[in-house]
């Protein structure tokens, strides 16, 4: 057996906060560690961007890890407020977005530029298949909060985002969001 016998257990999650009980660990994000990320400069940046509350099982590939997000509203410049967003370390894991509150849009992209971007609203499990990056962008006026599920084994790999960017930026426009392509995209 590759892994502990695991008692079955329950999480309460408050679907407006994304408060989780028993209590999580917690991660914070400010806009300073979002430095480089956006096309504008940022000029705030001990203003709070997002905090990840993830329910505490063995990171194994027998598990499913699973996590709130918080991703509070906001721009820098025209681009709203983002997560990181990520490629998993073991590239073939796969992860569901279930959204409880807000709204935003889910972009997720591949090694080789294509892209693709869904709607995030309550009610909607997006799926994102292995081999995809993906990140999320609060394109309303309240926090977007949304439920993950994932293998315990699928890690992240931020450097391949930090170092090339998503190929397109979700801004704001005259008729609301428009995703756009991002002129500093890195091609492979
Ligand atoms: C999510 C993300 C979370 C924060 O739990 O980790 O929304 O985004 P970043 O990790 O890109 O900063 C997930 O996709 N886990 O695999
Ligand atoms: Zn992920």
């Amino acid at each position: 057996m590759s892994d502990a016998l695991l008692e079955p257990f329950s999480v309460t999650i408050d679907f407006g906060t994304g408060a989780l009980v028993p209590d999580p660990d917690v991660l914070a994000r400010r806009l300073a560690d979002l430095d480089g990320y956006f096309l504008a400069d940022i000029t705030d940046p001990e203003v709070g961007a997002y905090t990840v509350h993830e329910v505490r099982v063995p990171k194994t590939g027998n598990n499913l890890l699973s996590s709130t997000t918080v991703l509070e509203p906001g721009k820098v410049g025209d681009e709203y407020f983002f997560t990181k967003g990520h490629f998993h370390a073991n590239r073939d894991r796969a992860e569901i977005y279930l959204t409880l509150s807000g709204e935003g849009v889910l972009v997720m992209a591949l090694d080789d530029g294509r892209t693709v971007t869904k709607e995030m609203r309550p009610g909607v499990a997006n799926y994102v298949p292995g081999h995809w990056a993906h990140r999320s962008v609060n394109t309303g006026t309240t926090p977007l909060v949304f439920y993950a599920v994932y293998i315990g084994d699928a890690g992240y790999d931020y450097a391949t985002i930090a170092e090339r960017g998503f190929p397109v930026i979700v801004v704001e426009g005259n008729d609301g969001p428009q995703v756009q392509p991002n002129p500093r995209y890195v091609t492979s």
